[in-house]
């Protein structure tokens, strides 16, 4: 057993006021986010990536085992395999695999198997779930609350991209078992989503769909 330790919060104190002001503000900002499924090709420096897994990074996690790996791709080739297998996979999806419910549900978002995003957006993150630890000598460590956690982490990194200017789209091609062949990850890691990184595209678009108000979402007692 590990004993633990502590050390003091760094906190900084504000007034009332400015608690409400930020929360203010902070909610107009994510308000704008919005998820595009048209990327432009153009660059985008790896650093801005990099930050954005640093955030997510600083996600809460069970036991504090940081159950995540985020693996980046800008490689033209690699992206067109990973594209090639997910709309492989999303054509059987869409002709067949999913219920009528199913593609009801999606109708009004306009997706299909096409994942033109794939190649287009300068960089694709593949965020991997490590769903056990591995010990330097091959053993394995149970790891807590590892959904909630990358999920937690996920949206930290979606944060992330839409403070700095970006957009991105969560994507879940299904089945996502081609990522880890081709992305050569360990059998501790299961893909959890795709977050491809850009520009907008100049013509992008997005469903004209509304969010549910506050008190649809909010209960008081
Ligand atoms: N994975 C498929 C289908 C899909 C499912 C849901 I739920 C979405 O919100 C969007 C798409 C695809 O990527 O097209």
């Amino acid at each position: 057993m590990t004993a633990p330790r502590f050390k003091p919060l760094a906190f900084t104190r504000r007034a009332t006021a400015d608690v409400v002001q930020r929360a203010r503000d902070f909610h107009a900002e994510m308000d704008t986010r919005r998820t595009t499924r048209h990327f432009s090709t153009e660059d985008v420096p790896r650093t801005a990536i990099e930050y954005a897994i640093r955030t997510a990074g600083t996600a809460p996690s069970g036991a504090h085992q940081q159950p995540w790996t985020f693996v980046s791709i800008s490689d033209p080739e690699l992206k067109r395999r990973i594209r090639e297998a997910a709309e492989r996979e999303e054509y059987e999806n869409y002709h067949g695999r999913m219920p009528q419910e199913w593609l009801q549900a999606l109708a009004p978002l306009g997706t299909d198997e096409h994942k033109a995003h794939l190649t287009d957006a300068p960089w694709l993150v593949v965020v991997f779930r490590r769903i056990y630890g591995l010990e330097p000598d091959g053993s394995r460590r149970t790891y807590y609350y590892t959904q909630e956690s990358v999920g937690i982490a996920a949206g930290f990194f979606i944060a992330a991209v839409h403070r700095m200017g970006l957009v991105t789209l969560t994507h879940t091609p299904n089945p996502m078992g081609f990522l880890s062949t081709l992305l050569a990850r360990p059998p501790n890691e299961k893909a959890y989503l795709i977050l491809p990184v850009g520009y907008p595209a100049k013509d992008a678009t997005v469903p004209d769909i509304v969010r549910k108000p506050l008190g649809e979402i909010s209960v008081w007692r």
